[in-house]
Parts: C-alpha cells; sequence; structure tokens
C-alpha cells in the first residue's frame, strides 16, 4: 500500500492532484478547512479526510497523529495548502503579511516536520507547490513572492538535511482556481488547469524512486515566458 497525504486538497490543484493520485493507486489522506468540499472529494477518491489548518501547529500535528494511526506509513506528501495576499509592501497589513507567512512558509514547514519521520522509513517523496515566482519578483505582491522564496529556502534546507526524503519544488505559473477569485478562465488567458498540474505531479509519482526531481517549474504556452 502506497500513502500519500495532500494538504489544501478542498480544492484547485490540491483536489486534482487528489483525484490523480486516487487513480495512480495511492491510498489518500487530505486536509483543509472546508470539510463540507473536503467531504465531496474524499467520496470520489475513497480518501480519509480530516480538518487541517496549516497555520496552527496543534492542528498540523493532530492531522498528523490521525494519518498515522489510520495508515501506519507515509509515502508521499503533496504540501499544497497556500493563500495569496496583494499589495505595495509599504501597504499590505502587518495581519496579511503574517496571515501569507503562516500559511504559505510555516504551514509548509510545519506539514513537512509533522510527517518527517514517517517519510524517513519509507524514503519517501515530498512535493511542495510553491510557485513560478519563487526565484523572481512581483511589485504589488511583495508578501506572496517572500512567502513562497522562503519556503524554496525551507525546502533546499530539508532536503540537504534528510538525503533519504527526495524533496521536490513544483514552482507551476498561473492555474485557474480560487486562487484568483472564481474559476473560469480561459487557456489563452495564460492559465493552466489544474488537471494539468495534475499531470505533471502523475509524471513524476511514475518516476523510479532512485530519481531526484529537485525543483520543476511549468507553465501555460500562453504564459509570456519573461513574465
Ligand atoms: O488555490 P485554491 P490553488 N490550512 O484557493 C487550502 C500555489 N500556486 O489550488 O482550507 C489548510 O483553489 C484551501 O482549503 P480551505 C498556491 O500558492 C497557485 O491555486 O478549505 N489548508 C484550498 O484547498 C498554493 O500553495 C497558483 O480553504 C488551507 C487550497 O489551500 C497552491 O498552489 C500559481 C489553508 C487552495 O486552493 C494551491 O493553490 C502558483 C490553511 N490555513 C502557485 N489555507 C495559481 N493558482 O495560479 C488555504 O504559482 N488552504
Amino acid at each position: 500500500m502506497k500513502v500519500a497525504v495532500v494538504t489544501g486538497a478542498s480544492k484547485g490543484i490540491g483536489r486534482a492532484v487528489s483525484l490523480a493520485l486516487a487513480k495512480e493507486g495511492y491510498s489518500l489522506a487530505i486536509g483543509a478547512r472546508s470539510l463540507d468540499l473536503l467531504e465531496e472529494v474524499a467520496e470520489k477518491t475513497n480518501a480519509f479526510y480530516s480538518f487541517l489548518d496549516v497555520s496552527k501547529e496543534d492542528s498540523v500535528n493532530q492531522f498528523a497523529q490521525k494519518v498515522l494511526k489510520r495508515f501506519g506509513r507515509v509515502d508521499l506528501l503533496v504540501a499544497n495548502a497556500g493563500i495569496g495576499v496583494g499589495g505595495r509592501l509599504d501597504e499590505v497589513s502587518d495581519e496579511d503579511f503574517e496571515r501569507v507567512l503562516q500559511v504559505n512558509t510555516l504551514g509548509l514547514w510545519r506539514s513537512i516536520k509533522a510527517f518527517l519521520p514517517a517519510l524517513k522509513k519509507s524514503r519517501g517523496l515530498v512535493i511542495a507547490v510553491t510557485s513560478d515566482i519563487s526565484t523572481r519578483l512581483i511589485p504589488g505582491s511583495g508578501a506572496y513572492v517572500a512567502s513562497k522564496w522562503a519556503a524554496r529556502a525551507i525546502l533546499r534546507t530539508f532536503q540537504i538535511e534528510n538525503p533519504e526524503v527526495r524533496f521536490l519544488e513544483l514552482r507551476p505559473g498561473a492555474v485557474d482556481t480560487h486562487f484568483y477569485g472564481k474559476p473560469g478562465r480561459r487557456r489563452e488567458e495564460g492559465f493552466m488547469k489544474p488537471e494539468d498540474v495534475a499531470e505533471v505531479v502523475r509524471a513524476i509519482v511514475r518516476l523510479p524512486n532512485h530519481v531526484r526531481v529537485e525543483e520543476l517549474m511549468f507553465r501555460s504556452i500562453y504564459q509570456d515566458p519573461e513574465y
């Protein structure tokens, strides 16, 4: 039995990845805050689901305990939960900056930390969804960008400290999800679909265990390559 955990599985990329991993034969544990949406994903994937707020240490640890009690092992963690925050750095509020760091940066760190002993045991894989912006800048989104640069640094450090686990930084470009409000954008506007990201994840998990893909940036052909 291969067990995969997906954070932020209620919508968007996490939902699509969960559906794809179930098709790949994984037993799934999924978490997010919206239990009604999670339940719907769980029905389609036969997943174990539970409330998860990655911005709270207790919630992450309780989630991990429940998952490990249920399955006893974890082979793959897709650390995907994330939020966006806009605004120039001289305008973004203290509260918004802290919120985005709590979810995208500390939430990622907490999620990996909670499952690390199990992942070491299984010589498993972490796929962390950061962003194509994790090595560049977007004026007007400095807090979000900083949260993803920091996430990248955390991942690379985890990799060096834990060579027995494979850490992939997955860096999608624009994806048509709730991240930008209501989904429904056309591909020609430069957006991939969540299912496109799920296909990339599917290709990765099919690779032999001795191959470590460390970073993968991919975008819609309609997204400006210089953006
Ligand atoms: O966004 P959305 P995406 N604790 O809003 C969950 C990155 N990314 O799928 O808690 C636990 O449809 C939330 O669940 P809920 C982005 O930075 C995106 O696009 O129920 N879960 C939902 O399931 C993020 O890291 C684009 O509200 C929490 C999910 O996260 C990842 O892709 C481009 C949570 C968000 O679903 C998935 O975002 C890019 C918490 N505290 C990177 N807070 C893009 N869409 O264009 C939120 O480069 N969630």
